[in-house]
């Protein structure tokens, strides 16, 4: 816990641990990273415990990570905890926030030492096949805040990383709220490009079932509307058009946290959706980084031309610019000195 006065605390034990050598965990076997995603209640937290079991069960071993700092009670041991570095009561008080306000304060806080967790995952990653998260209760605080971006895009730029958007089925059977959350895990998709594995939750009280009708047959989802007079039957036909789009590339899996009904599903569709990051994740991260490297190495060609701009204006004297292309710099500190000797 933190002291009064100070919200954020010294990094966990295990944060300590000086961090090894730049990342080389592309080059290695690598953990596959579920993110858990969801509605407030949806059943994240068990849903985790339940991952965290199972991978256990089969004799798979995972890495744990809790994102949320206001759970009260975490049903799995993690093994990075966010409230292990920052205290969200505290946050609020210092910050003077209300409780979201304190919990995206205290994601922001965690997320300046992501880093050292990323050291931490690097360091432990060629002996791990996943790595789970934890994600705070209200959704938007993760997947519309700049920390949860940063944490999200950093792992997926590492890692193959995958989104387990967790459903609550049985609160999701009416046409209206189906759609809302349909839509909602839709910008999320669009907002991270990352694969996505829609996992219907607590299959035990209500089965999966309409929802696979509904996401596979138009008709029918029309007909349950017409029944659905609350809402603006016209705008909802656009949309549904929106989402047919959606429904086409997603994996669905009916899951149980509770029963653990469901899993092996759930891994099949994460396998498949890790295929999916290799082939066409992958390929535009590595497209992105080229075009950064090569603005990097426009800037410095200019710099250099400016430079030797700035070398032609000093009258009748001429510098040698072999030093700057020499990597052996340090090495031979004598040499350097002499290809920089005006001449
Ligand atoms: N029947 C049933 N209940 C479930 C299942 N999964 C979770 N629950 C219940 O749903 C409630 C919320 O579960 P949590 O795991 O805390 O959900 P969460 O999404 O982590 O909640 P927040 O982090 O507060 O948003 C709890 O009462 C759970 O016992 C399930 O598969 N079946
Ligand atoms: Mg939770």
């Amino acid at each position: 816990m933190a002291s009064q006065s100070q919200p954020t605390q010294a990094p966990p034990a295990e944060m300590h641990v000086s961090p090894p050598p730049a990342a080389s965990s592309m080059d290695s076997k690598q953990p596959t990273v579920i993110i858990c995603i969801g509605m407030a209640g949806s059943g994240k937290t068990t849903f985790m415990q339940r991952l965290n079991s199972h991978i256990h069960t089969v004799k798979k071993p995972g890495y744990v990570v809790n994102l949320d700092p206001a759970v009260t009670q975490l049903p799995f041991g993690a093994n990075i905890d966010i409230r292990d570095t920052v205290n969200y009561k505290e946050v609020m008080k210092q910050y003077n926030l209300g409780p979201n306000g304190g919990i995206l304060t205290a994601l922001n806080l965690f997320t300046t030492k992501f880093d050292q967790v990323l050291a931490l995952l690097d360091k432990r990653a060629p002996t791990l096949d996943y790595i789970l998260l934890d994600t705070p209760g209200q959704i938007e605080i993760f997947t519309w805040s700049a920390s949860g971006t940063i944490i999200t895009d950093t792992l997926a730029a590492t890692y193959p990383t995958v989104i387990a958007y967790v459903i609550d089925t049985p609160r999701s059977t009416s046409p209206a709220t189906f759609m809302s959350n349909m839509l909602y895990a839709c910008s999320i998709l669009y907002k991270t490009k990352l694969p996505f594995v829609l996992v219907f939750n607590k299959t035990d009280v209500v089965s999966h079932d309409f929802a696979v009708e509904w996401m596979t047959d138009f008709e029918a989802f029309q007909a349950a509307l017409e029944e659905d007079t609350s809402y603006m039957g016209g705008l909802v036909s656009s949309m549904c058009l929106v989402l047919e789009e959606f429904y086409k590339g997603i994996r669905v899996a009916g899951v149980s946290a509770m029963s653990g009904a469901g899993m092996d599903e759930f891994f099949d569709a994460v396998a498949e959706a890790r295929v999916e990051y290799e082939t066409e994740y992958k390929p535009e991260i590595e497209k992105m980084l080229e075009v950064k490297r090569e603005k990097e190495e426009q800037k410095r060609q200019e710099s250099l031309a400016k430079l030797m701009q700035d070398m032609k204006l000093d009258k009748g004297k001429e510098v040698s610019l072999d030093a700057v292309y020499d990597d052996r710099a340090g090495e031979h500190e004598d040499d350097e000195q002499q290809d920089f000797v005006t001449v």
